[in-house]
């Protein structure tokens, strides 16, 4: 844990504790690491490294609605603007996602977000069609 640069968050949030984080996809279609603990209410600056040659991108979820929302990824993979949505569907339960991201177009995007206030287990899936059932990890919330 470490303070929040001002030059990347606003000064008014500058008391804020800030995590930080890097997640990785791997060639087997997994994450890792499978889990990571922030604080209910910090801070968050999230590394999402994509090495892989397929699309993959990360998106956290509330608790509950892993599967909801990968069907719903799902159910985008016909739709011709699928990927210009990232295949993220519209949904109140996704809090936060990053790009498709993959070969050619970049290898790693940074997600800045404040943590749930509620604790909690947090789901992060890739929502590219199919890979939300094996890549997934939970972001643990604690007080
Ligand atoms: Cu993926």
């Amino acid at each position: 844990m470490r303070r929040i640069p001002s030059k990347v968050w606003p000064p008014e949030y500058s008391n804020r504790v800030l995590s930080s984080v890097t997640v990785s996809a791997t060639p087997d279609l997994k994450f890792t690491p499978t889990e990571f603990t922030v604080k209910a209410g910090s801070a968050v600056q999230l590394m999402f490294r994509n090495p892989d040659n397929l699309y993959h991108n990360l998106v956290i979820v509330n608790a509950g609605s892993l599967d909801k929302i990968g069907l719903k990824a799902d159910m985008m993979a016909g739709q011709a603007d699928g990927l210009d949505k990232n295949y993220v569907p519209d949904d109140p339960d996704v809090l936060h996602f990053t790009p498709q991201i993959t070969l050619g177009i970049a290898r790693s995007y940074k997600l800045n977000f404040f943590a749930p206030s509620e604790p909690g287990e947090y789901p992060y899936i890739c929502t590219f069609p199919g890979h939300w059932r094996i890549m997934r990890g939970v972001m643990k919330v604690v007080k």
